[in-house]
């Protein structure tokens, strides 16, 4: 345990172990709502160590985690432990300091999931601390995992300045994301695209290669369960090095925006797009989370380019024999160069099954 100056070496109790767990669980209704901001749990304990009030963050701007949580205990959150699974924010953004918050609701004990490491939000812990109470960080201990895990797309684009990256793929049994004469609707169930779905909803951006608007001319909107265009929509990029998206593609229409990105705007080696580039900057524009859905090379050359964190594949129950695969070309030349992947979750999807896995960097 990372014991903070002035807490002293006190146990983790029991009680705050399940209202980490809890706190995290809460933090995932956040998912999807919350970016550009993390997603943030918080489990208030009265003296006595019984849960007596919850919350979470909702979406961006709105009230933080700890704030709804003290809100949910009242007065009884007086003498309490507040249990977060980030580090309490110490600024004034949209919002006020929760460090503050906590401090006039009288809690008298923190634990933290994990640290924050957005600077002007930061020192939370510290702050606390000068104000007399006990801190506990458990972000380096196995229990704070559920606290990491849960907001791992936020702090792992924080800590690399740039969005998560999610690839998705959509393929046969052979790995072919179309037949050889172009063919490719539909190679994955219904189900499965109603998941992809629910993927772009999670995301604040789409990813495809010119190659796919040039040959698919998709939409590339998120749509409900029932087939309307959500309210609220990612931002549409295309990587087109040489400027060949039709000024009528779809994706260029709404809802939501669209930006085409080319050589032009972000050179790269050999008239290419820089990929890491492009990355950085819509990262500066607030961007945390890419979904990034084809076509093949330029999957291959986000995997050289070493920027792409999590892959789901969805898998269809066909064989087709030729045809391009979901990932071509790129600078594997020996299986000791392949790009190794993490199985994290099996999950079937009407006929099909949906592999996820994270990249092993
Ligand atoms: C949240 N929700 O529950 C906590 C956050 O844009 P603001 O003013 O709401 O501030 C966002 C920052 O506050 C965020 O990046 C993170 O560093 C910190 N904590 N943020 O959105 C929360 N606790
Ligand atoms: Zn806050």
């Amino acid at each position: 345990m990372t014991v903070v100056p002035g807490s002293g070496s006190l146990p983790v109790l029991d009680a705050e172990r399940s209202a980490l767990e809890r706190a995290a669980e809460l933090a995932a209704n956040g998912i999807g709502r919350t970016l550009p901001n993390p997603v943030v749990g918080c489990v208030v304990l009265g003296t006595d160590g019984s849960v007596v009030g919850e919350g979470w963050h909702e979406r961006a701007g709105g009230p933080h985690a700890e704030v709804n949580a003290l809100a949910d205990a009242g007065v009884r959150a007086h003498g309490g432990t507040a249990v977060i699974t980030l580090e309490p924010c110490n600024h004034t953004g949209r919002t006020g300091p929760c460090t503050e918050a906590l401090i006039a609701a009288g809690i008298e004990r923190v634990v933290v999931g994990a640290r924050d490491p957005f600077e002007p939000a930061a020192g939370g812990v510290e702050r606390l601390i000068a104000a007399g109470i006990q801190v506990i960080d458990v972000s380096e201990l196995a229990i704070g995992a559920v606290a990491a895990e849960v907001n791992r797309v936020w702090l792992t684009s924080m800590a690399n300045r740039r969005p998560f990256v999610t690839l998705k793929t959509g393929m046969t049994v052979d790995g072919r994301v179309a037949a050889v004469d172009g063919t490719s609707r539909w190679i994955t169930s219904e189900a499965s695209r109603a998941d992809v779905h629910r993927l772009r909803a999670e995301v604040d951006t789409m990813m495809v290669g010119i190659g796919t608007v040039l040959a698919d001319d998709p939409r590339l909107t998120v749509r409900d369960p029932g087939g309307l265009e959500s309210a609220r929509q990612p931002l549409r990029v295309v990587v087109d090095s040489t400027g060949r998206t039709p000024s009528g593609a779809q994706l260029l229409a709404g809802p939501g925006d669209a930006l085409v990105a080319t050589a032009t705007n972000y050179p790269g080696p050999g008239g290419r797009v820089d990929l890491a580039a492009l990355m950085a900057d819509l990262f500066t524009r607030g961007r945390r989370h890419v979904l990034l859905e084809g076509g093949p090379r330029l999957a291959a050359a986000a995997l050289d380019a070493r920027l792409v964190d999590d892959v789901v594949s969805y898998l269809a129950p066909i064989v087709l024999g030729a045809g391009p695969a979901a990932v071509e070309g790129g600078s594997v030349a020996t299986l000791a160069e392949a790009h190794r992947l993490e199985l994290r979750d099996v999950t079937r999807f009407g006929p099909d099954v949906r592999l996820s896995f994270t990249v092993a960097h």
